[in-house]
């Protein structure tokens, strides 16, 4: 396929139309790139990336099934196809309208027998990449190495019980870590794929935990050595492939993290689908790693916690994306990360068509929810009740608390000088209602 060849040749560049009817799923009727809220184009705020994984090289095929997805652009050898895959997907990127894209090295390019075939693989596929970025203006939003898939890695990558086995992926990542470079990525992620275990018998979890913190070293250092300049994120997962994962959910990555020293090099990269695997509400762990000025990007999908597997969907609900852009605006926005669709196409949406459909359906669910939370920061209506619920901590002995300098002697003055404080009400339902009045 030359260049310029066209494959969604149907298909032109999506418009924005907002006032186009329900049927009409072509167009975005919230999100319209150039538009200023807040100081900042919606693309600013919203920094949506296309994952190459999931919509380029997934089949379609779950644990139960074989593949439904047969896409036209798997033809030839491995690397002819790989190469095809790849125009296509910058062609779908640019018609799209999105500025930004996420891959594993092995999907990028295919695995090797060797190390070395599979750099060179990597190498030719990287090049071409290099170029359509060129020609078109996308760019990496993140690189990450899949120290998963091979059998190789079965019982783990830097918490491997063979130091062999961690070797391996120390190769892969300081590859991983250059192609990141060649490429600009603006950010690096780890996911711990098996980075976990199914028994704890066979398993010394002390040493795992302590190679793995020693493996994210080295990775500091190569990258200081070869000056990347891209933010590094840990993608925390509860469960699915391992029994117990040790990036169970954000809380337990940030202690990690500052147990090990590692938190002035990392942030994490918030996928709620696993936030809710872990038992948590959707935004949970997005507010969480947000208030420790952790919270670096987002894998915005989700997934259906009736089912509790990993379904990878596209996020289409309101509530959930008002929240999360809430989140996002009060901390400034997101760069250097963005908004990445680690979501696929459900196996039964077959129809090519369907994959703009999906990504022009999300968007436009975050846009409305960037939207919402503009005017719900805007009224400040919510804004204000929070900030009164904490006002006994803006002046006397609440300041004090505040900043750290007050006493339990105090305490025990101020009990016995004021007496039984006036227990007020939560209120919950009327910020429910109220934050009900702007989805
Ligand atoms: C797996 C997952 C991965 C990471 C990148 O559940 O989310 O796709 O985002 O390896
Ligand atoms: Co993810």
């Amino acid at each position: 396929m030359a260049a310029h060849e066209e494959f969604f040749s149907g298909i032109s560049k999506i418009p924005y139309q907002p006032d186009a009817g329900a049927a009409d799923v072509m167009c975005f009727k919230y999100y319209n790139a150039d538009e200023v809220l807040r100081g900042r184009k919606m693309e600013e705020w919203l920094r949506f990336s296309v994952c190459y994984w999931h919509s380029f090289c997934g089949t379609g095929a779950d644990p139960f099934g074989f593949q439904t997805l047969h896409r036209p652009w798997n033809e030839g050898t491995p690397m002819e196809a790989a190469k095809k895959r790849l125009r296509v997907a910058f062609e779908f990127f640019t018609k799209l309208g999105v500025k930004y894209y996420t891959f594993h090295d092995r999907d990028m390019a295919p695995e090797g027998s060797t190390l070395q075939e599979s750099n060179k693989n990597l190498d030719e596929m990287t090049d071409l990449a290099l170029q359509l970025q060129n020609q078109t203006g996308i760019k990496v939003l993140w690189v990450t190495c899949n120290l998963f898939a091979h059998p190789r890695y079965m019982n783990g990558a830097a918490t491997n019980p063979d130091c062999h086995v961690l070797a391996y992926a120390g190769a892969q990542v300081k590859k991983g870590l250059e192609i990141a470079k060649k490429l600009g990525a603006e950010n690096f992620v780890f996911w711990g794929g098996r980075e976990g275990f199914l028994s704890i018998h066979n398993t010394d979890v002390a040493a795992e935990l302590k190679h793995m913190a020693n493996f994210f070293k080295m990775a500091v250092k190569y990258k200081e050595k070869i000056g990347l300049k891209c933010q590094f994120l840990i993608e925390p997962k509860p469960k699915e492939p391992c029994r117990h994962q040790y990036d169970y959910d954000a809380m337990s990555v940030i202690g990690f993290l500052k147990h090990y020293g590692l938190q002035d090099h990392f942030k994490l990269n918030i996928e709620p689908n696993h936030t809710t695997l872990a038992g948590h509400s959707y935004e949970h762990d997005i507010v969480m790693a947000s208030a420790f000025g952790m919270l670096g990007s987002v894998d915005a999908n989700t997934g259906s916690p009736d089912l509790g597997w990993d379904t990878d969907q596209f996020p289409m609900d309101i509530k959930n994306t008002t929240l999360v852009m809430k989140t996002i605006i009060e901390q400034g926005g997101l760069q250097p990360g963005g908004l990445n669709f680690d979501a696929k196409v459900r196996r039964e949406s077959t129809d090519l068509v369907d994959l703009f459909i999906a990504h022009i359906g999300a968007m436009d669910a975050f846009a409305r929810g960037l939207r919402n939370a503009v005017r719900i920061m805007d009224d400040g209506i919510m804004t204000g009740m929070v900030m009164e619920r904490y006002s006994s901590f803006s002046h006397g002995l609440g300041h004090k608390v505040d900043n750290g300098s007050a006493t339990l002697e105090e305490m025990e003055d101020f009990v016995i000088q004021n007496g039984e404080p006036e227990v007020k009400s939560g209120k919950q339902e009327k910020y429910e209602s109220i934050f009900n009045h702007y989805i």
